[in-house]
């Protein structure tokens, strides 16, 4: 789900190009190592370990088999139906990508001290990975079965019913929703829309074989929620639009690190970017990363974080730091690389440092009751309220808009006729490493 930047961080924002270019554009997502050792039906707790000698290890492996009965491999289904907690039980969920920080900061890999902190955040991480695999069977099912044809509304309904039955919450009864399901609505965001859009009740938009169709997942488990997004085109003609933003994503993964400046990382970014562009209907339109909408932190419940990630190079000199959950996204444009809000609001979310104010309106305290035990600070949609049985929402929920208590993410669209494409990535700075918690073997 995309930050919207500040008017101090477009105030700052700069066009000036770096001087120097990092890195190459070769950077694609490499397959997560750890999907086939895990995909099996026997953890191996042994296996990430370098190693006792053969024999022993050979030893251990019979004694462990024997008494076990023959099991049938638990596998998932079409439509995703099984709990992730059971295809790898014990907490035994896939790493992400682990990569080793650079420079100065290669020294972490094997710092005593930095595996000891590494090591003492095991309970969160195994949530995160939890989520991210999740998010990886649901959206690769995704991938192979939407298809041109199909409304927006049932896209959305496939991926976010997967996604609950994946984590085992439906989220019906109250509070359900907040242990583990969607970290936010879908977005299901078409051609100049770039994000924040999420079909509401009654729409009938149906995707087109000509569509550019931005997918932003979010999966959360107790709190920590992963936030991914792929684009998907049928016509070949939009695969370089769809490689830009690829490569910038990648880009800012790879340059990601701690102690990295967030205006230089936004360089990187926008190189990458800007050296694509895309022939679309006989006309060559150069690729612009859209400065409006950024990167960000993620915090525990709370999508959008203090910090954020420019698309383009600013002079923030605030760091990356050790600990930080960051969505790095990216959004390419052949449109003007500007959004504004337009269209009919779907996402919500209760405001973190809400302020206190006396409702007058009942139906409004008792929408933000119903929000506040169902969603938290969690961002939610109209059809997530539909789901609970709320009828008759909207005057309700307006007046908390406007009284500060929750804010509304209206859609936002760069110009008419131009094509927007999004790559989004969550990365963890581990002190150690930094792992690409939600890499897979399609992104
Ligand atoms: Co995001």
């Amino acid at each position: 789900m995309a930050a919207k930047a500040s008017v101090d961080e477009l105030k700052i924002l700069n066009v000036k190009k770096p001087d120097s270019v990092n890195g190459s554009a070769g950077a694609n997502g490499t397959a997560n190592d750890d999907a086939a050792e895990h995909s099996g039906e026997e953890p191996d707790d042994d296996a990430d370990e370098p190693g006792p000698e053969p024999s022993a290890a050979k030893k251990k492996k019979n004694k462990k088999r024997k008494p076990k009965k023959k099991k049938v491999p638990i596998v998932q289904t079409e439509p995703p139906s099984v709990l992730i907690s059971q295809l790898f039980p014990n907490n035994t969920y896939p790493k992400g990508e682990e990569v080793e920080y650079k420079d100065d900061n290669l020294y972490r890999t094997t710092n005593e001290e930095k595996r000891h902190l590494d090591n003492l955040n095991s309970g969160f991480l195994s949530d995160y990975r939890q989520a991210a695999e999740t998010h990886r069977q649901v959206r690769q099912w995704a991938q192979k079965h939407i298809k041109p044809g199909q409304t927006l509304t049932e896209i959305a309904n496939g991926i976010e019913d997967s996604i609950r039955r994946l984590v085992g919450h439906d989220g019906l009864s109250e509070g359900d929703a907040l242990i583990a399901g969607m970290g936010f609505p879908t977005g299901l965001n078409l051609d100049n829309i770039a994000a924040h859009y999420s079909p509401n009740a009654g729409c009938k938009k149906v995707l087109q074989q000509n569509n550019v169709m931005k997918v932003d997942i979010g999966v959360h488990v107790n709190g920590r929620i992963v936030d991914s997004a792929f684009t998907m085109a049928f016509d070949p003609m939009y695969d370089n639009l769809l490689a830009a933003v690829k490569d910038a994503t990648n880009t800012g993964v790879r340059e990601a690190g701690i102690d990295v400046r967030l205006g230089e990382l936004g360089g990187y970014i926008q190189e990458a970017m800007e050296s694509y562009e895309c022939e679309i209907n006989g006309t060559t339109y150069p690729i612009k990363p859209i400065r409006s909408l950024c990167g960000h932190t993620i915090l525990p419940y709370s999508i959008h974080g203090t910090k954020s990630v420019p698309a383009v190079k600013t002079n923030d000199m605030t760091k990356m730091e050790e600990g930080d959950m960051f969505a790095i996204e990216t959004f390419g444009s052949t449109g003007n690389g500007r959004c504004v809000d337009q269209g009919e609001v779907s996402h919500y979310a209760l405001r973190r440092n809400a302020p206190k104010v006396d409702l007058h309106l009942s139906s409004a305290k008792l929408l933000l009751g119903t929000i506040t035990q169902n969603f938290g600070t969690l961002p939610f949609c109209r059809r997530y309220l539909d789901r609970i049985g709320q009828e008759k929402y909207l005057l309700g929920l307006s007046n908390l808009v406007k009284s500060g208590i929750v804010e509304d993410y209206p859609p936002l669209v760069d110009k008419k006729g131009s094509y927007t494409a999004q790559f989004e990535h969550t990365i963890l700075l581990r002190p150690t490493v930094k792992e690409v918690i939600s890499r897979g073997e399609d992104y």
